[in-house]
């Protein structure tokens, strides 16, 4: 493509003419295919990120780039002055996965989850009676939910808030996996709760056993809005279509993102009961590119590859697999080594950077969560063969 430009060349051109934001590892991907991805050398890597679970389907799905290819000769956008014949198609099939009523669709994860506190906060004063400006919204300690100002407005990581107050009033922030905090804070002017089935940028934090259910049961007798996001935890990656699944839950809010298009497109969406989306009339919300029909039909493909190959049900397989093997690594830095299907966070006694380096070096792609995990989180396409290869490597570099 460009073959003057070496990695370093592109490394400079970044770090010259791009805002520092991110602090990437030093491997510039050109291609990628299922669970491989291949840098600018032609290096062949084993992608155990899969891009924060948004390639759940593995890179480049044959399936996904026809549909994004035909949809793309098409139409790609309407915008939503006008009605296309792929959101309402999008529409049926997330209800007909996921069981519930409606879907409001967006782009980023963020903006769903400004989506859905949108919604909560609007549901609370027109049905739930909460008095004008009063609305209260509970989230968790360690949470991450993206990066708009509202949404950090109730992070509790520093480094997220810092220089970017004045912040939105109205959260409440509570301990992650703990009911009885829940039941403390609500408040009649409560409208929602809004939690990650299993904790990701906090170190994949499995809580325990039936807290999502306690959480429920306080929801409805307070008369709040269980909102759960699925942006990373959904579409396979822990086993079960959502992490709320391996429990018998019934969320009033579902955020989604990321594998909603197997990477292939921003597309995100909040999925809910009719007598909650219905709070939104025409203009109280939209996106112009929220909906299009590009997102639509790519996303459609996703789901139907989510499905077809049985993606949750082989993270659940190869998940235990995976993570029974690494739980046999034995070395004094390695603290603990948990997760749930193929989500798995290896939390370290110190930094995990310079083992994400060295696990580069061997050809494995993983990335540090606040800085003692390593999250392995390869697409849910991966074979036992594949993992067999990366154990080997996550042996040599741990032990
Ligand atoms: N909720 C959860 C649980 C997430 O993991 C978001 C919301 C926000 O989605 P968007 O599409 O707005 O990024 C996420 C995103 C990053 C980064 O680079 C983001 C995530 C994970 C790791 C890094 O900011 N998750």
């Amino acid at each position: 493509m460009n073959p003057e430009m070496t990695a370093k060349d592109l490394i400079e051109l970044e770090d010259q003419y791009g805002a520092h934001n991110y602090h990437p590892l030093d491997v510039v991907v050109q291609k990628a295919q299922g669970v491989w991805v291949y840098d600018v050398e032609g290096k062949r890597y084993l992608d155990c990120l899969a891009a924060y679970s948004a390639v759940n389907q593995g890179h480049c799905h044959p399936r996904i780039l026809q549909a994004m290819m035909e949809q793309a000769h098409r139409v790609t956008l309407t915008s939503r002055a006008f009605r296309n014949d792929q959101l309402p198609l999008l529409c049926r099939d997330l209800h007909d996965m996921t069981g519930m009523d409606m879907a409001l669709p967006m782009n980023t994860g963020a903006e769903a989850v400004e989506t859905a506190l949108k919604a909560a906060r609007k549901w609370g004063y027109k049905v739930k009676g909460i008095p004008s400006e009063k609305a209260e919204i509970i989230a968790c300690t360690n949470n991450f939910h993206g990066r708009t100002i509202t949404i950090v407005s109730f992070s509790t990581e520093n480094q997220y808030r810092e220089g970017f107050g004045p912040f939105t009033p109205g959260f409440t922030v509570i301990p992650y996996d703990d009911p009885e905090a829940l039941r403390r804070a609500i408040t009649p002017n409560t409208c929602a709760f809004l939690v990650e089935p299993i904790q990701g940028e906090a170190g994949i934090i499995v809580p325990q056993e039936g807290y999502l259910k306690k959480c429920e049961a306080l929801c409805r007798e307070h008369n709040l809005l269980l909102v759960l996001d699925e942006i990373q935890s959904g579409l396979g990656r822990t086993g079960k279509l959502f992490a709320y699944m391996h429990e018998d839950v019934h969320p009033d809010m579902v955020i989604v993102g990321k594998a909603l298009s197997g990477g292939c497109y921003p597309v995100s969406a909040v999925l809910a009961p009719r007598n909650v989306l219905e709070v939104f009339k025409p203009g109280d919300h939209g996106s112009t590119f929220g909906g299009n029909p590009l997102a639509c039909a790519i996303a459609r493909a996703a789901l139907q590859v989510l499905s077809e190959e049985k993606l949750a049900e082989r993270s659940a397989e190869l998940g235990a697999y995976f993570l029974g093997e690494l739980k046999t690594l034995r070395a004094p830095h390695i603290i603990d080594i948990r997760g749930r299907g193929l989500w798995i966070g290896i939390e370290l006694s110190g930094a995990a950077r310079p083992y994400c380096e060295k696990l580069k070096d061997e050809g494995i792609l993983c990335k540090e969560t606040h800085d003692h995990v390593i999250r392995v989180a390869p697409p849910l396409v991966i074979t036992r063969d594949e993992i067999d290869w990366a154990l080997d490597r996550f042996r040599k570099v741990l032990q």
